[in-house]
């Protein structure tokens, strides 16, 4: 079902302050930046590792353009930190299809727009052992 390990989601105060630290402390690459206006979010990834199957893992750094949004309000309640996971798949909808029959609560059915045009959805946390679970198609 799923590939590798797509990318983790770290939310932070600071993007710019935050890449900069990634890249000068890890030496990880910074490959893609955008605003996902739709999920309250700015955003950078950060190439770990390419993977066998041709694609990539990444940091996802992301910090909110709006107070309530799910980032906005993570920071607020929580600070910065670990956010999620997410798996990579070659058929997001699929997958979730197959979670969701097993009784997980999909969040995105339809999936929705992710990083560098991908679709994604996510798995409920206390569904996952109290981990947001993302799967994204590239
Ligand atoms: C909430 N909880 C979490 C969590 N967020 N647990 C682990 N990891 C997280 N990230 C737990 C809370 O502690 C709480 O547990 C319970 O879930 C309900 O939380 P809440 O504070 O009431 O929050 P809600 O219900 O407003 O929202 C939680 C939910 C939401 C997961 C449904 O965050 C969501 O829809 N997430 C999916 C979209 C998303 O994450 N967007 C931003 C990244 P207790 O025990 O206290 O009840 S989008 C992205 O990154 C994509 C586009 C991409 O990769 O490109």
């Amino acid at each position: 079902m799923f590939t590798r390990l797509d990318h983790v989601g770290i939310v932070c105060a600071d993007l710019e302050k935050t890449i900069d630290f990634y890249l000068e402390t890890f030496g990880f690459e910074l490959c893609h930046t955008e605003v996902n206006e739709e999920q309250g979010h700015r955003e950078a990834m950060l190439r770990v590792n390419r993977t066998d199957d041709g694609g990539a893992t990444y940091l996802q750094l992301l910090t909110p353009t709006r107070p309530d949004s799910v980032v906005g309000r993570w920071l607020a309640t929580r600070g910065e930190g670990l956010h999620h996971v997410a798996f990579g798949t070659p058929d997001v909808a699929g997958a979730a299809g197959a979670l969701g029959g097993q009784g997980l609560r999909v969040l995105f059915d339809p999936p929705r727009r992710g990083s560098m045009g991908s679709r994604v959805t996510f798995l409920h946390p206390k569904d996952c052992h109290g981990v947001l679970t993302e799967i994204v198609t590239h």
